[in-house]
């Protein structure tokens, strides 16, 4: 089944609850390219009853990744996933010894199961690779066959950047389409899921007929900003 993942990124609680009150099945916080700080991700994360929540990290950087599974994040997305070796840096950021290199202080995240042990709580985290650069995309089987990475998921600007056709989600160009399709085929050839980064509802049923895991449907600032022009034109027509 689908799953459809909402995107948020202004850091604040309340306004991350109204939004996730349409019922995605999962939500992600962006740490970055959104507003969050560490103490607004621990906010929201503690607010969110939505029954997945991952975290997009600034960077595959272990510390960030351990600081995000601390505070509570059900998964980890991590950007600009270009190798194998880097693809093995963050599966093993997320997972404690002997599977990784994870250190143990599991804070807030104790408190979604307090009777859980720390091993199969942590274990039951996604990590998630981007696959958003033409040097990732060559790599792109390698990457998904590393232990430890569940999913890959596509960023369509940056990816589109580094093919040379210029930053923009949604993308119908037969290269990207390509692109879309390779990183699928890889995910699945590997028992791994795929994702990838939409922003209208067409583009989403048409990535999730296309066979993607999980699609991003909607983006909070977006919303906000496509509702408020819609709403003040309608007023004044
Ligand atoms: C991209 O499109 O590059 C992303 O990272 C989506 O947020
Ligand atoms: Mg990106």
């Amino acid at each position: 089944m689908v799953r459809y993942n909402g995107w948020i990124s202004i850091p604040e609680p309340y306004a991350n609850g109204l939004f996730a009150q349409a019922g995605f099945d999962s939500v992600t916080l962006d740490c970055q390219h959104g507003g969050f700080d560490e103490r607004a991700l621990a906010l929201s994360l503690q607010a969110l009853k939505t029954p997945q929540r991952l975290v997009r990290v600034l960077w595959n950087e272990p510390a960030l990744i351990g600081k995000a599974l601390d505070l509570g994040a059900d998964g980890v997305i991590v950007p600009l996933v270009n190798s194998a070796a880097e693809a093995r840096r963050m599966a093993e950021a997320c997972r404690y010894p002997p599977k990784g290199s994870r250190s143990f202080g599991p804070g807030p995240a104790a408190l979604r199961a307090p009777d859980a042990p720390y091993a199969s709580l942590a274990d039951s985290i996604e990590a998630w690779a981007m696959i958003e650069t033409r040097e990732a995309l060559d790599s792109v089987d390698a990457i998904a066959a590393t232990p430890g990475v569940d999913g890959l998921f596509v960023g369509p600007n940056d990816l589109a950047l580094s093919l040379g056709l210029g930053a923009g989600s949604n993308r119908q160009e037969p290269e990207i389409l390509a692109a879309l399709a390779r990183i699928d085929r890889a995910a699945k050839a590997a028992g791994k899921m795929s994702g990838v980064f939409c922003t209208t509802a067409a583009y989403a049923r048409q990535m999730a007929t296309l066979g993607f895991d999980m699609v991003t449907t909607a983006s909070d600032t977006l919303v906000f900003a496509d509702a408020a022009r819609r709403i003040l034109a309608e007023a004044k027509a």
